[in-house]
């Protein structure tokens, strides 16, 4: 047994809510902010929302927050307590305790992970999306809210009415300008319930811009059986989490924050080139490796990083992603390739595809097709670019190669397949992508990566991926 318990105090007031209680959370922002407090104190304590899952919650409920992160370090697993969680809620149970938090004067900060599609969000402009279900039914009943922006306008519209300060509102999702699209969905959302909310909120509020990174699966039957291994006893919140972790945030806050630059944290003026470094090289790099998995039937990224000819592939993909970043030193890139090697082929973590692999409606514009319309317009090759895409077609199209059903998750998953099976040539398919909202459309009106994409599709189905790689890698 070797466990480090929480050094943090018994008593620690509230001062984060936190919406989204999923691993990620745990394995990072938590860290982070109980590593500051640990070495600067303060009233930090989380109050966490999740924003769906009743199971979790109530695990995490009965655990009193507390939980046992699972590091998969070099050297094996090491094990530490957190407490930092004093609170939880779960959404649909208790609107009214989450908005009750959020507009409480002891809280200064509400940060945010609840993925792409939690931002209710649609179009190249990103506007908020109110044809959604979701944010229709928060306009007309906002205190019973159930989207991330529709329960912070109500908390926000508490915490105004009751003459409260403005909030700081951190954004820690794999979003580019994600604090400045957090701003806007929250604009227009308290704008269509009341437009001088939509001013105090405008006036009195911050989203600051925020990079984060830590790479960390849903927990598995493996994670509880090694966490209670060495904890002595069952964890059933337990997760487990890679050891790299950076977080890089925007200065720009309303009022107190914790010293999380104490743990690590970066504060920059401007997150951008940090986003984006990370969106095209990381996240492109991942999503490539969850399409290859998913169609060749391989589970983990670990076991796609086995296979000589697919790594080779996903060092060049980093390559030709490198080549997008402005001001990318191109050796500050070479090493940053190497650790994200280093940080895929992690043995001890078991990082499933079809996790990555879900939403690419999402993930795609900003991790692929962005990046490959920027090497299009430089005129440089975009073979990766449009493999990676290739893939996600043939993921989308439902089966592996071994003919199994792929179990394929989008919001958008209905439209995304009557276009990909569609009784039309293949071109005609791939072009039929850019009507998908957020998909950069003048890169599907172009005829030369149309072609690329859909050879691409075709040579899958008649060669085999191996061999399709195989080939570029040879001719690259
Ligand atoms: C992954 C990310 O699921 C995904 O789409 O690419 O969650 C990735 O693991 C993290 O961004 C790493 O920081």
């Amino acid at each position: 047994m070797s466990h480090t318990p929480s050094a943090l105090p018994d008593e620690l007031s509230i001062g984060i809510v936190h919406l989204g209680l999923g691993a990620f959370h745990r394995a990072h922002q938590a860290v982070y902010t109980e590593d500051a407090i640990q070495q600067a104190g303060g009233d930090w304590g989380i109050c966490a929302v999740a924003m769906r899952s009743r199971e979790l919650a109530n695990v995490m409920m009965e655990n009193s927050g507390r939980y046992s992160l699972i590091e998969q370090q070099a050297e094996g697993p090491v094990l530490r307590e957190l407490s930092v969680i004093r609170e939880v809620l779960c959404l649909p149970d208790s609107p009214g305790a989450v908005i009750q938090r959020i507009a409480d004067p002891a809280v200064h900060l509400v940060s945010v992970t609840v993925t792409e599609k939690g931002y209710c969000f649609s179009g190249q402009d990103r506007h908020l999306n109110t044809d959604d279900p979701l944010v229709k039914h928060d306009l007309a009943n906002a205190s019973q809210a159930r989207s991330m922006p529709g329960i912070l306008v109500a908390g926000l519209r508490q915490r105004r009415e009751t003459g409260g300060s403005g909030l700081s509102i951190l954004s820690c999702d794999n979003l580019p300008a994600n604090g400045k699209l957090l701003r806007q969905i929250v604009l227009s959302h308290a704008a269509l319930l009341d437009s001088e909310l939509a001013q105090w909120i405008e006036q009195k509020c911050r989203f600051p811009d925020s990079m984060v990174d830590r790479i960390t699966p849903a927990a598995t039957a493996a994670t509880f059986k090694l966490a209670g291994d060495l904890l002595g006893r069952a964890d059933p919140a337990a997760i487990e989490t890679e050891p790299f972790k950076q977080w890089v945030i925007e200065d720009d806050f309303a009022g107190p924050r914790p010293a999380w630059e104490k743990a690590g944290a970066q504060f920059v003026a401007d997150v951008a080139p940090f986003e984006d470094m990370k969106l095209r090289m990381l996240n492109g790099a991942h999503s490539l490796i969850a399409y290859l998995g998913a169609v060749s039937g391989l589970s983990a990224v670990r076991d796609v990083m086995k296979e000589p000819t697919y790594r080779s592939l996903i060092d060049r993909h980093m390559l030709m992603a490198a080549e997008t970043l402005e001001g990318m030193d191109k050796s500050d890139a070479a090493v940053y390739r190497a650790q994200l090697l280093e940080r895929f082929e992690n043995p001890a973590i078991d990082h499933r595809c079809l996790q990555i692999a879900m939403d690419g409606s999402q993930k795609m514009p900003q991790r692929i097709l962005t990046p490959a319309s920027i090497r299009l317009a430089r005129g440089m090759p975009v073979d990766t670019y449009a493999l990676a895409t290739a893939l996600w077609v043939r993921y989308l199209m439902g089966r592996n190669e071994q003919g199994a059903t792929i179990d394929c998750s989008d919001p958008l998953i209905a439209e995304l397949q009557l276009i990909v099976n569609a009784d039309s040539s293949m071109s005609q398919r791939i072009a039929g992508l850019g009507s998908i909202p957020g998909v950069p459309q003048d890169l599907f009106s172009q005829a030369n990566w149309v072609n690329q994409v859909a050879d691409l599709v075709d040579a899958c189905h008649t060669q085999g991926v191996l061999a399709v790689v195989s080939k570029r890698i040879e001719t690259s």
